[in-house]
């Protein structure tokens, strides 16, 4: 649009719709240029929402030594983000699901279309999951449960310390990709999961109070095949104020 056809046309609603369009067509040609900074060709160019990326919490090599600041970037820059570009692809023809949150989605897979459930369950898990995983991790989150959910670990597991070891035994048994859970069942039962891939024990009702990331790109930069390291060194950089903080939440 040139700037004669512009002045005409900016009087009427629709001529400043046209304007706003174009404004943002450009705006989005500027923003993605043909080569990344690092010399890596650009991804195709991939819808800029409804869904979005959510910032760490913290720096990158805030969990360091635990987890390196090059897994982090890694691992959010470019493995989250690719979930939420898919996941933005797959709604892009469904309005009504965008308006959702990707919990909402990922907790009702049978209100979905066909077409696109295999796609959100995978590409919507990864993202909730991810921005799950963000959250429950922290330096600095105290070392062990906190309140009600500590006393909930002692009553059924025994202790922290089984807690643990049932959790890491668990996971260990983990074969493929997938995560290792602690979550609230409806009837106020915590209990110890895992699911494949980027299922979300969401679909099932159950509330995720604790995740573990036991995909090969959540450790591999650093433990390499050594995955029993990579669980045991995980205890230290749990968030447990805020798992405790989730707890309390969903008994309330
Ligand atoms: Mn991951």
């Amino acid at each position: 649009m040139n700037r004669r056809s512009l002045l005409k046309t900016l009087g009427s609603a629709a001529g400043f719709a046209a304007y706003a369009r174009a404004f943002n067509g450009r705006a989005w040609a500027q923003a993605a240029p043909s080569q990344a900074p690092s010399g890596v060709p650009a991804a195709p160019a991939a819808p800029a929402g409804p869904f979005t990326l959510p910032a760490l919490p913290y720096a990158y090599d805030a969990l360091e030594p635990t987890i390196d600041a090059e897994t982090m970037h890694l691992h959010h820059d470019k493995h989250h983000q690719a979930y939420v570009n898919n996941l933005n692809a797959a709604v892009a023809n469904y309005p009504q699901l965008a308006s959702r949150s990707v919990d909402d989605l990922i907790a009702n897979l049978n209100s979905l279309p066909d077409e696109v459930r295999t796609a959100i369950r995978n590409q919507g898990g990864g993202h909730a999951n991810h921005s799950f995983w963000w959250m429950i991790l922290s330096a600095s989150g105290g070392v062990e449960p906190k309140a009600d959910l500590a006393k909930a670990i002692d009553a059924q597991f025994g202790s922290y310390a089984q807690f643990q070891a049932a959790f890491t035994k668990t996971a260990a048994g983990l074969f493929g990709s997938g995560w290792t859970w602690l979550t609230l069942a409806p009837g106020g039962k915590l209990q110890i999961e895992t699911s494949p891939n980027q299922d979300s024990p969401l679909t099932a009702g159950r509330t995720p109070l604790l995740a573990l990331d036991l995909w090969e790109h959540s450790y591999y930069l650093k433990y390499q095949n050594r995955r029993a390291e990579y669980v045991a060194a995980w205890y230290k950089v749990i968030n447990w104020d805020y798992v405790s903080g989730l707890y309390a939440k969903a008994k309330a």
